[in-house]
């Protein structure tokens, strides 16, 4: 039997995914954008994916909101083949995505992960080094034992990222995944194809992809969700943006410098055979 497309939401903390998921229910919920997938029937409990969606219509940062999320699935299918998808969202914060980091195994994560034989994969655009700045490595520490107060956030976000794709590898071995790098508008103006950045910039992780994984079960794409780095507008005023958004040509989805505002591709991608 032919096994259905199950797709699992991965990323670790601050890499855009309630963005990209705000994005796409303001952009596709309403079923008119002629975009690749589509919403097959909307999801119950939608009130998050609500909320998410007018932050992102209002032009504001999804806030670390206490506002409860629970893990979600919501159903897409290919507008031209009418093949479906289903993706699953353990929760929207990443969570659940940490204690997997701390040899915890949430119930949900393994229940999610035996049933998916695709993921979708969040990284952020930042460099290790402006990780370190922001967690105060050059500071001047005493050297410290690992304690029982260790913290995920302690290991270099990178890291983090390689241990949870290992895990993941362990469990589906080489399956289809695509990664998407958050923020790509920033990245841009550098002028690199998704896969050279990632190469150039983190070795280790590119690596371990190209030793595991075979060429065609991978792919890389730069995803802007919001467009635009809202504390850094440069001539993207609230007005030019609101008109964009309006247009459809907000969002986007880029292999380096190109943009096709059709953000349900990496998706619509997992989907082909
Ligand atoms: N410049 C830019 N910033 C973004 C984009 N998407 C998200 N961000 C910012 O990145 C931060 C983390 O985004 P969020 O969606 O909360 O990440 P999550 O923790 O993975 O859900 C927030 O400050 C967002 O405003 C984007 O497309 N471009
Ligand atoms: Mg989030």
């Amino acid at each position: 039997m032919e096994q259905s497309n199950q797709c699992l939401f991965v990323g670790i903390q601050d890499t855009g995914k309630s963005s990209y998921l705000g994005a796409f229910w303001a952009i596709e919920s309403d079923g008119q954008s002629g975009h690749a997938l589509t919403f097959n029937g909307l999801p119950p409990n939608s009130e998050y994916l609500e909320s998410l969606g007018s932050l992102w219509l209002q032009q504001e940062p999804v806030n670390r909101s206490p506002m409860n999320s629970h893990e979600m699935e919501i159903c897409l299918k290919h507008r031209d083949t009418g093949s479906v998808i289903n993706l699953a969202i353990p929760d929207f914060k990443g969570e659940r995505f940490k204690l997997i980091l701390q040899n915890d195994r949430p119930s949900e994560i393994d229940k999610w992960l035996k049933k998916s034989n695709k993921i979708i994969f969040f990284l952020p655009p930042l460099r290790e080094r402006v990780f370190n700045e922001e967690y105060g490595e050059n500071e001047n520490q005493e050297a410290k034992m690992p304690d029982k107060d260790f913290s995920v956030d302690e290991i270099e976000p990178w890291i983090q990222i390689v241990e949870l794709l290992k895990f993941i590898y362990e469990e589906k071995g080489d399956i289809k995944i695509a990664f998407c790098v958050s923020k790509w508008d920033e990245l841009m103006p550098k002028g690199l194809k998704v896969e050279k950045w990632i190469e150039q910039e983190h070795l280790f992780f590119y690596t371990y992809i190209k030793y595991h994984y075979s060429n065609s079960n991978v792919k890389f794409y730069g995803v802007s969700a919001q467009g635009l780095n809202y504390e850094n507008r440069g001539d993207l005023t609230e007005a030019k943006v609101s008109e964009l958004t309006e247009k459809g040509k907000r969002a986007y989805i880029s292999s380096g410098t190109d943009k096709d505002y059709d953000i349900t591709k990496p998706l619509a991608w997992l989907l082909e055979d």
